[in-house]
């Protein structure tokens, strides 16, 4: 089984910065310690998102962050990415794993816990779990509970991560369930330092005990 740490999972969103201000962003993610990557991108062309992917993917490698790609197998195949994340409405677990294949981490989205036991039935390596929180990033989705955040860490063996609207002043709400991680895009994205947001998040994560 493929190893990774989604204790501290920052999630991109390219939306309104250059290309150089976007890659910038995100390496200085990396410095300040997030431990795992996802680009999404919802706009682009097949061309542009696999452009996109490698130069982030370069990014990333020297930092021995997985990278994972949101929705797009082929994405994920072309640029020889770490893993997939795929939502309910995006290729079915099973057939982004017999695609990808057992080395390559493949993440889904779950919001109940029989959608989680399926999820894993169906081989996910983690869980993204929310929204906890109200969000601003583009996102169709609904909020989740902590008791259902909960129950779903009890009731699969994957690691789960909570997501949506989290940032270093909310994530208290988290002690005490058994999740492996977070999982944020705008708390280090629109962050005016996102170096120093990572840091904090990541401290908060620890202090929490969260992971
Ligand atoms: N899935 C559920 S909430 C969300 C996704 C992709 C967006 C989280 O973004 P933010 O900015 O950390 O609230
Ligand atoms: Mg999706």
């Amino acid at each position: 089984m493929k190893k990774f740490d989604p204790s501290l999972y920052f999630i991109t969103d390219s939306t309104g910065f250059s290309e150089e201000e976007f890659l910038c962003r995100v390496e200085q993610a990396l410095q300040g310690g997030a431990t795992l990557l996802q680009l999404r991108e919802k706009n682009r062309t097949t061309r542009e998102y696999i452009d996109l992917a490698e130069k982030v993917h370069a990014i990333a490698k020297r930092y021995l962050v997985p990278l994972i790609i949101d929705d797009r197998v082929d994405v994920a195949l072309a640029v020889d990415a770490e893993g997939v994340h795929v939502g309910a409405e995006d290729m079915p677990i099973a057939t982004a794993r017999k695609l990808l294949g057992d080395d390559k981490i493949v993440g889904a989205t779950a919001k109940t816990v029989p959608w989680a036991k399926e999820a894993y039935e169906q081989g996910a390596d983690y869980l993204g779990v929310g929204a906890i929180f109200p969000t601003t990033t583009k996102v169709k989705t609904v909020l989740t509970s902590t008791d259902t955040l909960r129950d779903i860490c009890n009731a699969v063996p994957i690691p789960a991560n909570a997501i949506g609207g989290l940032n270093k002043d909310n994530i208290d709400v988290l002690a005490g369930i058994p999740i492996a991680g977070i999982c944020v895009v705008s708390a280090i994205m629109k962050a005016d330092d996102p170096k120093k947001a990572a840091e904090e998040l990541k401290a908060r994560v620890q202090v929490l005990g969260l992971c």
